[in-house]
């Protein structure tokens, strides 16, 4: 395999190369997984992530694609800085710790107020139900219960369980955007 298609691989797998020009946004709760999808996405491993300091936002371009994470947790402050660098998202991977039961009400929330957001009123979301290798990982009806899943209607949404340490799942995620563009 030559540079290029190492470089590229990734991407092209995931039928993301062909756009034109796409912000692609990985958001979710602190811990959820977003610098480690990241690695992946642009290295095509998993390297070691640090939790990232807020609020910041982690970028790494691709041909036309624009990669972007952002934490959702915490204050209004943060709230007001991510508002501003959502207007030109064309697709929006929010992941969740599926581990972490006590949080996903707070996941539920940040989720449902991006949802209900003008700037991402056409935007598909794929919903990573992440961290599946862990025994602890709740299934994926549970999931969708809990996030009330059921309550976004007006653009295409649909849950993924996969684990990113374990390269499973999320690809399907990703295709499915891909398709969705
Ligand atoms: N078991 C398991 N752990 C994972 C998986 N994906 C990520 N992690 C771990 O979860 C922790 C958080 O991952 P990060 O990628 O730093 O999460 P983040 O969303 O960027 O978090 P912040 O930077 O704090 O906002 C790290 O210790 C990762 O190694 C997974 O699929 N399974
Ligand atoms: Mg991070």
């Amino acid at each position: 395999m030559g540079f290029l298609d190492w470089f590229y691989y990734p991407l092209a797998f995931f039928g993301l190369l062909r756009l034109q020009r796409a912000k692609v946004l990985f958001l979710g709760l602190d811990n959820a997984g977003k610098s480690t999808l990241l690695q992946m996405v642009s290295r095509g491993r998993r390297g070691i992530v640090a939790p990232t300091l807020h609020p910041t936002l982690e970028e790494w371009t691709i041909g036309r694609v624009v990669f972007a994470t952002l934490d959702l947790a915490g204050h209004q402050e943060a709230r007001r800085l991510w508002r501003d660098y959502l207007h030109d998202t064309t697709a929006v991977v929010f992941i969740v710790d599926a581990k972490d039961p006590g949080r996903f009400d707070e996941a539920a929330a940040a989720l449902h107020e991006l949802s209900a957001m003008e700037q991402l009123a056409r935007v598909p979301f794929a919903v990573l139900g992440n961290k599946i290798d862990h025994p602890d990982a709740v299934s994926e009806d549970f999931l969708r219960d809990r996030l009330g899943l059921w309550q976004i209607t007006i653009r295409p949404i649909e849950l993924f369980m996969c684990s990113i340490a374990a390269k499973t799942g999320y690809g399907e995620g990703l295709r499915w955007l891909a398709a969705q563009l």
